[in-house]
């Protein structure tokens, strides 16, 4: 090799495994149905790294229409703009970089129009596709089908096995397409996939925004630890089982990172709440605007908000914010031992305001019942609640059945579609203060971690059982759990 060849390697080979790498994420594909722009944009809040524009038979000049206002998007949300199949429409809308398929030309063609800086990706369905496509000078691989889809004709489908097999035999990034939604796509990021293209599971639901957001947050999997981090807003308790220090220690115990702020402070113990001082809403919105324009804030957790104005100001927060949030919101009303924590007033304005921003909501059934104002008798009724409460806004709903009498405890999950059930056997104990934040905070915890709702759920669950059940006597009316056990607990747990 010469020594001018080798001095440029060192130039160009940088820049371009920069360019690559940063494929990494969510890699969403346009489909050709109504309301695109604003379903991508929705998405793109949720948090996209790259989108390819497949314009699929449409005239030129639409296409450049359609994809000027696509590559603006974009750069409003720092993702990267891929044209599907035609090089010269990449290099017409000066795109971030073409998308090959088998059949579209050789990434040597596109290089050479488009330049050194430009993605190219090229469609592969094998070993000798891929590595044909790596010598040939590709930035990074699409490889399918990962399961059967609707999306496009596919004849053959390599799944995660084919995937796992290619993996470790080329260097470039993969990213992983066909029939990939959040309830498979751990499978996808476990057999090795750098990024997961999508089209109908984030672009054919109600809420892009959202579903963008969870196939995103998947990939903190792989994340050292601290794994993840959580924003919780809640009152503090100065006993400690409950409120914001629950919070903090059961996402620090459970292993993300955790951020605070204080909506109130509250003077009590495990008896009771001796006093509330409340804080303004302005010195609120400022500790959770502070945090969220530095921090890479996953989930947001909520529990005590106190009063209706710091409620309003959180919910106009939510919706000004140009990225999609997912917000645990644990309504807490009363404390356990009877105190009003939340004032009247505040719950339509909660209802109306804040509820719509819910991911996920987790009302015991008092709080489910306050909320609904309506009487809860058992699991038929909680179903209805969930389904009701998920009407009114909240994308999911967890209705904790606690407060039910009966053998066991169960918590139904509704996600607008499916319930899912979470039942232990019922512990008889003092020992619940801060049950309700911990539980919380713990879902919120692991789904900043990576793992998709239900299983968060799940394991929290198994984790706030474990809390009860191992409490140590504290105080002299209803005794915090033991995180720290629960906790060791969950780390020695292999699933
Ligand atoms: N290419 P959905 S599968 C565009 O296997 C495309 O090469 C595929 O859409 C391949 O996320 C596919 O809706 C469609 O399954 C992906």
């Amino acid at each position: 090799m010469s020594e001018k060849t080798s001095s440029l390697r060192l130039v160009t080979k940088p820049t371009k495994a920069v360019r690559s790498n940063s494929i990494a994420g969510v890699y969403l594909i346009t489909d050709q149905q109504d309301g695109l722009f604003e379903r991508v944009e929705q998405s793109l809040r949720g948090g996209v790294t790259a989108l390819q524009y497949r314009p699929k038979e449409k005239p030129y000049q639409l296409c450049l229409d359609e994809g000027n206002r696509l590559k603006q998007l974009c750069s409003r949300y720092g993702t990267l703009f891929i044209v599907n199949d035609n090089i010269k429409l990449a290099a017409d809308l000066d795109a971030d970089g073409v998308h090959l398929g088998q059949d579209d030309g050789k990434p040597g063609e596109a290089r050479q129009l488009l330049g050194p800086d430009k993605i190219i990706g090229v469609s592969t369905h094998n070993l000798d596709e891929a590595l044909k496509a790596e010598v040939e000078g590709a930035d990074y691989l699409g490889f399918g089908a990962m399961y059967p889809t609707d999306s496009k004709t596919v004849t053959h489908i390599p799944g995660t096995a084919g995937l796992s097999e290619i993996r470790d035999k080329v260097n470039l990034p993969i990213v992983a397409i066909g029939g990939i939604s959040t309830a498979n796509a751990c499978r996808v990021l476990d057999a090795g996939a750098d990024a997961v293209a999508v089209i109908s599971s984030v672009l054919s639901v109600p809420r892009p925004d959202i579903a963008t957001t969870e196939l995103r947050l998947l990939f903190n999997r792989r994340a050292p630890f601290p794994r993840g981090a959580v924003l919780t807003v809640a009152g503090s308790d100065s006993s400690g089982g409950a409120g914001i220090q629950a919070d903090l220690k059961v996402i620090t115990l459970l292993g993300s990172y955790a951020a605070s702020a204080l909506t109130a402070l509250t003077a009590q113990n495990t008896k009771g709440v001796k006093s509330i001082h409340g804080i303004p809403p302005s010195f609120v919105h400022d500790q959770i605007d502070t945090v969220l324009t530095d921090l890479p804030i996953d989930v947001i957790k909520t529990g005590m908000l106190h009063t209706p104005a710091i409620i309003s100001m959180l919910a106009e927060y939510l919706s000004e914010q140009s990225r999609h949030y997912p917000v645990v919101i644990d309504p807490v009303m009363v404390a356990k031992g009877g105190a009003s924590l939340l004032k009247l007033d505040a719950i339509s304005v909660f209802q109306q305001q804040l509820l719509p921003h819910a991911y996920l909501l987790t009302p015991n059934l008092p709080e489910a019942e306050r909320l609904l104002n309506c009487r809860i008798h058992n699991e038929a009724e909680m179903e209805d609640a969930a389904r009701q409460l998920h009407d009114m806004g909240a994308a999911n709903v967890l209705v904790k059945g606690g407060h039910l009498s009966g053998g066991d405890a169960v918590d139904i999950l509704f996600d607008g579609n499916n319930f899912y059930r979470f039942r232990t056997e019922r512990l008889f104990t003092s020992a619940t203060h801060g049950t309700g934040c911990s539980f919380a905070s713990a879902i919120a915890a692991f789904l900043a971690q990576g793992e998709p709702l239900k299983e968060a759920v799940g394991n929290a669950k198994e984790f706030i059982t474990n809390a009860i059940s191992m409490a140590r006597p504290i105080g002299k009316g209803h005794g915090p759990i033991n995180h720290y056990l629960a906790a060791k607990e969950s780390e020695s747990d292999p699933t």
